[in-house]
């Protein structure tokens, strides 16, 4: 339904609409709009980020390359996966002298001459377990797979997630993948959409300025939500999107901030604190479950779902 203002309403369809609105509401705080794309249970994204956090307490403290932790983290994503239908790859390839994975899940169906793919780095930098860089992407991407699989949506286009390793490194995994592409199927993927660290604890709403169209959706969205964003500056070129940018291949994202300082006037705007970086944990230990914040979980998940509900009908 959408969400026109018609010249004359009735009474009772406005008691109605606000009846819907209200509920969706107190549902999981959803965008006040109806749109294709499904409200992704912020809950089932924590839940995933609880399960990252008891992966690198039991392994160290971390989830990164070439350690323990990170193929526990694969190894949980995969499983989940495979359990809802995804067609799931794993890619090895080495750095450091360690060995490392990529892990590719193909929804069955679409066009494959038109792939829309969605990523996230998988592996934490050694020093914490990387909660918000990047369990928060990799959740949120996973819950939005498993959402496919539950609305066993049917889109027009194919779709392919990927949680990336060794990003930490210099894009190793998603670089890996994009160089191992043949001509062909470089040509194939349509957008590649990118995910890491969305759930800053003194969050901002950070839009990736690359390619117009992938900009104006996820700008959409927020305009929807009445949620003001701003251009991302502070990572360009630094996470997995580069080499699909590099290869030519359209990228967008989001993100909430790393180091960066909050402006008063980003507080004025999004709330939180001004003078204080928007994750004070960044590449820290204290980047655990404690290092999110629910609001912009919340948000971004749904972002992303609406992203690519939107470039795959
Ligand atoms: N890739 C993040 C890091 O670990 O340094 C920073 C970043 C996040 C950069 C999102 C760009 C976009
Ligand atoms: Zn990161």
């Amino acid at each position: 339904m959408k969400l026109s203002v018609p010249g004359r309403v009735t009474g009772a369809a406005v008691i109605a609409v606000a009846a819907l609105l209200t509920t969706s509401a107190i549902a999981d705080a959803a965008p006040a709009r109806v749109a294709a794309a499904p409200d992704i249970p912020v809950a089932n994204v924590k839940a995933h980020l609880t399960q990252l956090q008891s992966i690198a307490t039991a392994n160290g403290g971390n989830r990164a390359h070439g350690r323990a932790g990170y193929k526990a983290s694969l190894d949980y994503v995969k499983a989940q996966l495979d359990a809802a239908g995804f067609t799931t790859t794993i890619q090895q390839f080495t750095a450091s002298s360690r060995v490392g994975y990529n892990l590719i899940a193909d929804w069955p169906g679409g066009d494959a001459n038109q792939v829309v793919m969605a990523g996230s780095h998988l592996d934490s930098v050694t020093s914490g377990a990387g909660i918000n860089d990047n369990g928060s992407g990799s959740a949120a991407l996973l819950e939005a797979a498993l959402t496919v699989s539950r609305t066993q949506y049917q889109p027009t286009k194919h779709l392919r997630f990927a949680w990336w390793g060794a990003e930490e490194l210099g894009m190793i995994g998603s670089r890996n993948y994009v160089n191992g592409l043949t001509t062909a199927n470089r040509a194939k993927i349509s957008g590649y959409l990118n995910f890491d660290m969305i759930g800053s604890p003194n969050p901002g709403y950070f839009v990736y300025d690359d390619d117009p169209a992938i900009e104006k959706t996820l700008k959409d969205f927020y305009a929807g939500i009445g949620v003001a964003t701003e251009i991302e500056t502070e990572g360009d070129g630094r996470s997995d999107h580069a080499p699909f940018k590099s290869a030519g291949i359209p990228v967008g994202g989001v993100f909430t901030g790393a180091s960066s300082t909050k402006s008063a006037a980003q507080a004025a705007k999004w709330g939180g604190t001004a003078g204080q970086s928007f994750d004070r944990c960044y590449h820290s230990s204290c980047d655990t479950t404690s290092n999110i914040n629910d609001t912009a979980l919340n948000r971004n998940s749904d972002a992303l779902a609406y992203a690519v509900w939107e470039l795959s009908e």
